[in-house]
C-alpha cells in the first residue's frame, strides 16, 4: 500500500476512533436499550449500533471505494478482501460495557488486499489507544511497545482463556485443559478479545486462546501483535481465514508449540475441526 495513503488512512482512523470514544464517554450513564441477538447472554446495544453507524457514515464519506465489514450490519456484504477493507467493532465487549461500563474497546483494523496494514485498539473508559502501522512498531498512547522478550517459560506463562475451555466442550477435553491452567503461573478472563490482543502485545499477557471469534473481533489485534514479534494463528497452528470466524491462538512464540503440541493436539476431539 502506498506510504502517503497509509499514512493518511492511519490519521483518519485515529482521529475518528478518539471521536466515537470521546461520545461514548459522554453517554455512558445515559439509560440503554440492550437487546439480545444468538442467545439470551449474546447482547447489542443502541450504543454498538450508533457507533458503528458513526463509523460507516466516515468511511463512506471519505473513502467510498473502501469495504467495510464490521458487527452490526451496516456495513457491507464483504465477499472478497481485495482493495481496501475496513474491519471493525464498534463495541468489543459488550458485555462489559452493560454491566461494568469499563472493559471495552473500539477495535479497527484496515486491511489491503488481504494483507494488516493498521490496526487500532482503544480502551475507551481508560482513554489507552494501542495502534501499530505494519513494519513500523506497535505504540501504546503514542508510546513505542518494545518486542517481546526472548523467551516465555510455559510456566511463567499468564495466559488468557475463558471457562468454557474448563467446561465439556466440542473441542478438546476439558481434563487436558485443566492441566494447562494448573501448569502456567496464572490464567486471566478479561471479556473483550481486541483487549486480550493488546494484552499480549504489550507483554502482559503471554497467551490468549479462544474457541470461536468473527474477523472483527481480531483484524486490528492481529495487527499489533505481529508486530511486536507474536504469532496469531487458530488454535490448530493455522492460518486465520479473514472472511469467516475462526478459533484463535495468539501467543509468544516460546509457548506456541507447546500449547498447540501438550494441549490442543493431546486433548482433541474427534468431532473437533480447528
Ligand atoms: P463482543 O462483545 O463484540 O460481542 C468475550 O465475550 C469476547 O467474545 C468479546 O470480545 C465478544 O465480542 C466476543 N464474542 C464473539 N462472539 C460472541 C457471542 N456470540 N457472544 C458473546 N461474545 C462474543
Ligand atoms: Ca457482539
Ligand atoms: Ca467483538
Ligand atoms: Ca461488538
Amino acid at each position: 500500500m502506498n506510504e502517503k495513503i497509509r499514512s493518511q488512512l492511519y490519521q483518519d482512523a485515529k482521529q475518528w476512533i478518539k471521536e466515537a470514544g470521546t461520545t461514548i464517554r459522554e453517554k455512558i450513564n445515559d439509560p440503554l436499550i440492550v437487546d439480545t441477538k444468538s442467545n439470551p447472554n449474546d447482547l447489542v446495544t443502541t450504543m454498538d449500533k450508533e457507533t458503528e453507524k458513526y463509523f460507516v457514515n466516515k468511511i463512506k464519506t471519505k473513502y467510498d471505494d473502501h469495504q467495510l465489514l464490521s458487527e452490526e450490519g451496516f456495513g457491507d456484504k464483504v465477499k472478497s478482501l481485495d482493495g481496501t477493507v475496513w474491519i471493525i467493532d464498534p463495541i468489543d465487549g459488550t458485555m462489559n460495557f452493560v454491566q461494568q461500563k469499563r472493559n471495552f474497546a473500539i477495535s479497527v483494523g484496515i486491511y489491503h488486499d488481504g494483507v494488516g496494514e493498521i490496526g487500532f485498539i482503544y480502551n475507551v473508559m481508560d482513554d489507552v489507544l494501542y495502534s501499530a502501522i505494519k513494519g513500523e512498531g506497535a505504540y501504546k498512547n503514542g508510546v513505542k511497545i518494545p518486542p517481546l522478550k526472548e523467551k516465555v517459560p510455559f510456566e511463567k506463562a499468564m495466559i488468557s482463556l475463558n471457562h468454557f475451555w474448563l467446561c465439556e466442550n466440542r473441542l478438546v477435553e476439558e481434563e487436558v485443559m485443566q492441566e494447562l491452567v494448573k501448569t502456567v503461573r496464572g490464567t486471566r478472563t478479561y471479556g473483550s478479545a481486541a483487549l486480550e490482543f493488546a494484552y499480549v502485545a504489550e507483554g502482559i499477557m503471554d497467551g490468549y486462546l479462544t474457541m470461536r471469534l468473527a474477523p472483527w473481533d481480531i483484524a486490528a489485534g492481529i495487527v499489533i501483535v505481529n508486530e511486536v514479534g507474536g504469532v496469531t494463528t487458530n488454535v490448530a497452528g493455522e492460518k486465520i481465514n479473514m472472511l469467516v470466524n475462526n478459533s484463535i491462538l495468539v501467543c509468544h512464540p516460546s509457548i506456541q508449540k507447546t500449547i498447540i503440541k501438550d494441549y490442543i493436539i493431546k486433548g482433541k476431539k474427534r468431532l473437533g475441526h480447528n
